[in-house]
């Protein structure tokens, strides 16, 4: 039997770098939300790539930031705790991390971190948006602060780099033996990539502070005949007014939540999906450990 390699690689950095957009580049499918807003992953999220004999399981990590809330500090541990397990730490970067203090923290912090002899490199990400001329001024910034074994430029956007970024990847894993079945594509339950589809065009669509104080769980999941789906979700806000902008004049917004859910939840399963909305206020939610646990937030 030919020998099988298998590593953890952590995409880590601040909010909004591009992190999940790489991650679902990686795996070829989407699976991580994206959107133009920061704290957009609320919860690592593993998705898997076959290499030949390699497994590689891509950690997508909720950006880092000062946090506020339970749910904040709950995000950013998440993310830190990626690294004890991380046999390569990406950090992703983009061309405006080079003018800010924040990434000064993270790398001052990822210095002083014990992560068993795991290898670290710099991904500098949205390299469409810069000159070329000046990405060598901005390499020189980062990696004056940290020795990385290897720097990568790539575009998530349009695939520049990424090739080569995975080969490397695939031979610098250790050998073992794979831990995921080969059909696994994700850790995270079918159940939450579709909670968080619908959060997702929830982020796109409300304004200033309302998408970061809701969340959405499952209400059921029912398999239905004919290899359709019915599947309930509760839009979970923190007050009633929120409660009304989410459901829109004469129910608009929900009703176009739901149709731009609906769509890409069964593009995920490959069935037809009935699916139904419903708003909740739960005051202090975003602070309520118990609660957040029981949503699943903070659990890898
Ligand atoms: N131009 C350009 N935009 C990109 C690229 N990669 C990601 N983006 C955009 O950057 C924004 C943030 O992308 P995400 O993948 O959600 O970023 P993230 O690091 O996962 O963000 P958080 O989950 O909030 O920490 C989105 O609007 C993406 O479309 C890139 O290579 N080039
Ligand atoms: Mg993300």
């Amino acid at each position: 039997m030919s020998k099988t390699s298998f590593g953890y690689v952590t995409l880590v950095g601040e909010p909004n770098v591009g992190k999940s957009t790489l991650l679902n580049q990686f795996v070829g499918t989407k699976l991580a939300i994206v959107t133009h807003k920061t704290q957009t992953t609320r919860s690592n999220l593993i998705g898997i790539q076959h290499r030949g004999d390699t497994q590689i399981a891509f950690v997508d990590t909720p950006g880092i930031f000062n946090p506020k809330t339970k749910l904040d500090q709950i995000m950013v541990k998440s993310a830190w705790g990626s690294i004890k397990y991380a046999d390569i730490i990406s950090l992703i970067v983009q061309p405006k991390s080079a003018q800010r203090s924040e990434i000064s923290t993270v790398i001052r912090r990822l210095r002083r971190m014990d992560s068993n002899q795991a290898k670290r490199i710099l991904i500098v990400n949205k390299i469409d948006l810069v000159k070329p001329s000046e990405l060598l001024k901005m390499v020189e910034v980062f990696t004056k602060e940290m020795d990385f074994a290897k720097v990568f430029l790539v575009s998530a956007k349009t695939g520049d780099g990424i090739p080569d970024l995975l080969d490397w990847y695939g031979d610098n894993l250790p050998d073992g033996n794979w831990l995921f079945p080969r059909d696994h594509i994700s850790s995270q339950s079918v159940q939450n990539l579709a909670c968080d589809i619908t959060r997702e065009k929830l982020l796109i669509r409300l304004h200033q502070e309302i998408p970061y104080n809701l969340t959405v769980v499952t209400d059921q999941w029912q398999e239905l005949k004919n290899n359709e789906v019915r599947i309930d979700q509760n839009i979970i806000v923190s007050r009633e007014g929120h409660k009304a902008m989410v459901i829109g004049a004469s129910g608009s917004c929900i009703k176009q939540i739901g149709i731009e859910a609906r769509k890409d939840i069964a593009k995920l399963l490959g069935q037809k999906v009935h699916l139904f909305l419903r708003v909740t206020v739960r005051k202090k939610w975003m602070n309520d450990e118990t609660r957040l646990g029981e949503m699943g937030i903070g659990m890898i």
